[in-house]
């Protein structure tokens, strides 16, 4: 069979066609490569890079179809003092994102594009967000440079010749996506394994939907179907037609008769939230059974009838890799087995990866992230780590082993309750259910994470991250609270709004949650409330299980231990609330009335 000519237009949509064209006027690309998205040019783009030293293939006995890649160590992770929001107006911004006017900010850009792909192959990617047929889902089309870039979103979106016939027949509004790594070769120069520039720029403007990116090859920066398009993008888009767009994971519950419940959960950081997508339950809850639609981002609408629906805009993974295990999340671990892309883990010398956290034994030597020697030894003496902290997993939703039979629904799935969670050493009880949607969305919009040690400033402090967006909302944080409290009047049925804390810890400094599998006994719980068979008792934050309304199957958990967890601390929820304030200040001429008043009325509870 004769290779196909790969400049060759794969459309002709005179719209695209022409942008195509003003974009290689100005990036001055040396070849064009429209991607079709099969399995044969993957393979050739993968061989084309462990050629060029981009990639390692892995041990194929050991982990096939697998590839090995190590950024530049100073293009780790996402830059979110370089990421912009080019709203008309800065107010429309509000003053969580970094706005520059939409006018100014093009005329930087187009110095920054100008000759930016030289010497490199300008790739034209089509992806759909969700499945390809839903009427949920969304095109953008991405300019990129980066053949990493095009096999990375290959496994995150539906991406090719097919998405490029959607955009032939229309209907459906494309969302313009250009990103360069910044680096052009002269005539001659030999390239690097990881192309990057120091000068960074993540820009979007929501009004043209239009992402501009340049400088980073990173998944959150560069791969702009995820962050850029699925929630800030989106998340526009989502206000001015009556639909959310949201940082969560959907997860499916069957219960012992068969009967099926979604949720959709929001967490910030570092607390587990690929692993509760893929849960377990434990032996003494065999009969239900768990399975994931999405582990990051979730689009929902609601239906004809007044229902929430959700898809999953994703078509894989993209994980942090360290901490995942065959105990932490053996779904998981089974999902990257093969066909996986790693990135900034650790290479062993048979070929394969590591990363800390991965087994109980760490390797007696392999190469670090950086390519440098290292040994358990080193570790002890240095500090360094074999992979970096924020090292990642690329690897196809269809390989996870729980994967929901309806992930790919062009309807979506009907989401029963939203869960908000934070990572909280007191205060903050395991498990509450807010009393209505205004509650819930109050819960939502205060809650936060106590600092860790991997994160800059204060160890302990309560850093608030409304919904889990705050680095991802494409508009006015306080408007963003109103699209949500006005969600309501489109819906026949309210969704139950909970909030959970695998995290608190008891008056001796421990962690008072096993967490992890035995979270399930809270998800069933959070199910029956939703099927009106579970009991609670109020409280000023809302309704909480007791001991015995919870499913402790196979669990010895002390009674005490549970009240421990589940207690009301009064005098420190008089100090929580005092800190929403300091929150809401920041947001104030935006803040909808509803948020004032439920604080109001959680301080008279108070
Ligand atoms: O992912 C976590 N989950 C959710 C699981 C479905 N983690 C890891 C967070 C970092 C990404 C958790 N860590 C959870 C949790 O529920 N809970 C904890 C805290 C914890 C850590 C260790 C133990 C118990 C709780 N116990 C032992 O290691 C023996
Ligand atoms: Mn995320």
């Amino acid at each position: 069979m004769r290779a196909r000519d790969c400049s060759i237009p794969l459309a002709t949509n005179k719209h695209l066609l022409r942008w195509v064209d003003k974009m290689r006027e100005l990036t001055r690309p040396a070849a064009i490569h429209w991607v079709d998205g099969s399995q044969e040019e993957y393979a050739q783009l993968c061989d084309e890079m462990v050629e060029s030293g981009t990639f390692l293939r892995l041990n194929e006995a050991a982990w096939p179809g697998c590839f090995y890649a190590r950024s530049d160590p100073n293009d780790v992770a996402r830059v979110e003092q370089r990421t912009f929001i080019c709203s008309l107006s800065k107010d429309a911004a509000g003053p969580t994102n970094n706005w520059v006017n939409p006018y100014e900010m093009r005329t930087r850009l187009r110095k920054l594009f100008a000759g930016s792909m030289a010497g490199r192959t300008m790739y034209v990617l089509a992806y759909c967000m969700g499945p390809v047929e839903s009427p949920t889902s969304q095109i953008g089309i991405q300019l990129t440079d980066s053949p990493y870039v095009v096999v990375n979103m290959r496994i995150m979106t539906r991406a090719g010749a097919r998405v490029l016939h959607e955009i032939d027949r229309g209907g459906k509004r494309v969302v313009a996506c250009l990103h360069s790594v910044g680096r052009p070769l002269s005539p001659g120069e030999r390239d690097v394994p990881w192309p990057c520039n120091d000068e960074k720029y993540i820009v979007h403007f929501p009004e043209t939907r239009e992402i501009w990116s340049y400088g980073s090859g990173y998944g959150g920066n560069a791969l702009l179907g995820k962050k850029c398009f699925g929630l800030r993008i989106a998340s526009a888009m989502a206000r001015d037609e009556g639909w959310m767009a949201e940082h969560m994971l959907i997860l499916g519950f069957e219960d012992p008769h068969g009967e099926k419940t979604y949720v959709a959960a929001a967490f910030p950081s570092a607390c587990g939230k690929t692993n509760l997508a893929m849960l377990i339950p434990p032996d003494g809850l065999k009969q239900w059974k768990v399975s994931t639609v999405g582990d990051d981002l979730a689009w929902i609408k609601p239906d004809p009838a007044g229902r929430l629906r959700a898809i999953n805009p994703e078509a894989g993974f993209f994980g942090v890799a360290p901490g995942t295990s065959a105990k932490t999340n053996p779904n998981a671990m089974a999902t990257i087995a093969r066909n996986t892309i790693f990135t900034n883990v650790g290479l062993t010398p048979d070929g394969g990866v590591w990363w800390e956290g991965m087994t109980d034994e760490p390797p007696s030597e392999c190469l670090d992230w950086r390519g440098r020697p290292w040994t358990p030894e080193i570790a002890r003496t240095s500090g360094t780590t074999a992979a970096h902290p924020n090292s990642r997993f690329t690897a196809p939703a269809a390989q996870c082993p729980i994967i929901d039979a309806d992930w790919e629904s062009p309807d979506g799935v009907p989401i029963s309750a939203f869960i908000f969670g934070g990572r909280r050493a007191s205060t903050v009880p395991l498990v509450f259910e807010a009393f209505n949607w205004t509650a819930g969305v109050y819960a939502g919009a205060t809650m936060g994470s106590e600092t860790t040690a991997a994160a800059v400033g204060e160890v302990g402090k309560v850093r608030r991250d409304p919904m889990a967006m705050l680095p991802f909302c494409g508009y006015h944080m306080g408007d963003y609270f109103r699209h949500w409290i006005t969600m309501q009047r489109s819906l026949s049925e309210t969704p139950k709004i909970f909030h959970v804390n695998w995290f608190r810890r008891g008056a001796n400094g421990g962690l008072l949650w096993p967490g992890y599998r035995e979270n399930m006994r809270i998800m069933t719980w959070i199910v029956d409330r939703v099927r009106d068979r579970a009991l609670a008792r109020e409280t000023p934050i809302g309704w909480m299980p007791r001991y015995e309304d919870i499913d402790w199957t196979g669990l010895p958990f002390a009674r005490a231990t549970f009240e421990e967890l589940q207690a009301f601390d009064r005098e420190a929820w008089k100090r929580e609330v005092l800190d929403h304030e300091r929150l809401f200040i920041d947001l104030h001429d935006r803040l909808p009335p509803e948020m004032v008043y439920e604080r109001e009325l959680l301080i008279c509870r108070l």
